[in-house]
């Protein structure tokens, strides 16, 4: 049970391992701050490698069963997980928007992502396709079936804390895995519900643990724990360089989501009311705390002027404020680190001559002095070689770079070492098209923002953005599953592959007195 909470008190919150909340054994906890108020939202265990070694344990031995659990029957429980999170969908999205600020309407969206995963993920129960071939030998089947990993580490960030953990949590549990998550320490409210409505949907003691703890002590050491076969994370470059390294090591597979610097181009052809719509909502949505957010806007010289003066008016026109309120549309940052990085970010662009249009300031009107709120701020006349131009900032700053046609605008887009989403506006069909072609980028959007991905399609990126995976859709499939390649053989002979395969060139004998290959 979790402990019952003290009215007014803020909750104690425990970790989740083989099936029970138990306390971590160092006693150390760390406090869930409501980023609007600084309100205390939880406490919670700040758990070390003990702790994490009892969760990988307990994952190791829930294994066995919940991998030959058939896959269709694993499905029915992520379904009822999904009808679970539906039921819950407000009262979530309240306590995600307490404990992490962004607005109410995104917060349902962030539940909702979470249910169009378990939805999906649930029907793939009855799919899980592998693929039958011929053999190149008579009376010889070949085929391929999926296997679990094993025990799969997963870490995700605090920017969608059901969202993120969805797109990892239930498609590992559909091919079966069993679990070790780690949250970010940002947002472990939101990991605690998502846990227990796990459990209540029916997912056996063991097969979901929780471990709260910061990413240098929990993290680190669930990464290296010689029990884990496979970690998947999502969250910065840095961190994600230093998880592969480890992986790389210890043998395991690893799944890394990293940082983004995600172009929108506009044309001179575009719908520029739909191109600002669009900006707006990609760089300041999530108060620009997302990876997908879009941190550099490459606009065509002949419609620049326009454009800006447009996207500034609107920027300065959001209502930043508690998400909780309905009529915020911007809420706050997600803590004093953030903000300090976002307000060094905006005076590295100061000094190297980038020109600051609007924002650039901490936000501190009326209830928003106890909170991290920051304006939104917009750059214009920036160069691609500029820092700010090229570093993820990971807040509401956005920069214009003026460009004079579409060359120009796929030369600055792709020259990132990122790779993750990208957008274009234009109503010119061929251009949209070598864009398609051209961009380089996990994601590219004709005619809507850098963000809005869904679950259903794969999501990421290339360059120094992934390491060359996939989640959402039936890609998150190849990071969960091992393929076994089968073969049966019902001939009663040996039969040897390459040689005794028979030779439509020649007399149907490879093995006799012919040299192979
Ligand atoms: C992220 O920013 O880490 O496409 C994920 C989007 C969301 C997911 C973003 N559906 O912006």
């Amino acid at each position: 049970m979790q402990p019952q909470p003290v009215a007014g008190a803020p909750e104690i919150h425990r970790n989740f391992i083989g099936g029970e909340w138990v306390d971590a054994r160092s006693g150390a906890a760390f406090e869930d701050i409501d980023p609007a108020t600084g309100e205390v939202v939880g406490v919670f265990p700040r758990s070390g490698p003990e702790e994490v070694r009892r969760a990988v344990a307990a994952a190791r031995e829930a294994f066995p069963s919940w991998s030959r659990t058939p896959a269709p029957v694993r499905g029915e429980i992520l379904h009822r997980a999904s009808l679970l999170l539906r039921a819950e969908k407000e009262e979530i999205a309240r306590l995600m928007t307490r404990e992490m600020g962004k607005v109410l309407v995104e917060t349902r969206g962030d539940v909702q992502e979470g249910i169009d995963t378990a939805l999906y993920q649930a029907s793939e129960g009855r799919r899980l396709f592998g693929i039958t071939t011929p053999s190149e030998l008579r009376d010889k089947f070949a085929m391929t079936v999926r296997m679990p990993v094993g025990v799969a580490a997963l870490i995700t960030p605090w920017n969608f804390p059901i969202a993120i953990p969805s797109w990892k949590i239930f498609p590992a549990l559909l091919c079966g895995n069993t679990v070790v998550f780690k949250p970010a320490s940002d947002t472990p409210a939101c990991a605690a519900r998502l846990v227990a409505l796990l459990a209540k949907a029916g997912v056996p003691p063991g097969v979901v643990n929780l471990v709260y703890g910061t990413g240098g002590e929990a993290g680190a050491a669930l990464v290296s724990e010689p029990g884990v076969d496979l970690i998947s994370f999502t969250g910065s470059s840095a961190v994600g360089s230093a998880i592969a390294e480890t992986g790389a090591r210890l043998h395991k597979k690893v799944s890394l989501e990293m940082g983004g610097k995600n172009g929108q181009i506009v044309m001179d052809d575009a719908d520029l009311s739909l191109a600002v719509e669009g900006a707006l909502w990609g760089a300041f949505g999530t108060t620009g705390q997302r990876c997908t957010a879009t941190s550099r806007i490459i606009v065509h010289k002949k419609v620049v002027k326009e454009f800006t003066e447009t996207l500034v008016a609107r920027a300065q026109a959001l209502r930043i404020g508690n998400g909780l309120d309905p009529r915020t549309q911007m809420g706050p940052l997600i803590n004093e680190a953030a903000r300090e990085k976002v307000h060094r970010y905006v005076r590295i662009g100061i000094d190297e001559g980038a020109k600051l249009l609007c924002g650039g300031a901490s936000h501190e009107e009326g209830e928003c002095t106890r909170g991290f709120f920051y304006k939104p701020t917009i750059f214009t006349d920036g160069d691609p070689k500029m820092r700010i131009a090229q570093e993820e900032i990971f807040g509401p700053v956005t920069l214009i770079l003026p460009v004079d046609d579409l060359d120009q605008a796929i030369a600055v887009h792709n020259a990132t070492r990122y790779g993750l989403s990208s957008s274009i506006y234009t109503r010119d069909v061929n251009q949209a098209f070598r864009a398609i072609c051209d961009i380089e980028a996990g994601i590219t959007y004709i005619n809507g923002p850098t963000i809005g991905a869904e679950a259903h399609l794969p999501f990421g990126g290339i360059k120094e953005t992934g390491n060359g995976h996939r989640e959402g859709g039936t890609a998150v499939i190849d990071i969960f599953t091992e393929w076994k390649t089968v073969y049966i053989d019902y001939s009663g002979k040996l039969q040897k592959a390459q040689i005794d395969t028979p030779d439509p060139g020649g007399d149907g004998d490879n093995s006799a007195g012919k040299p192979n290959g």
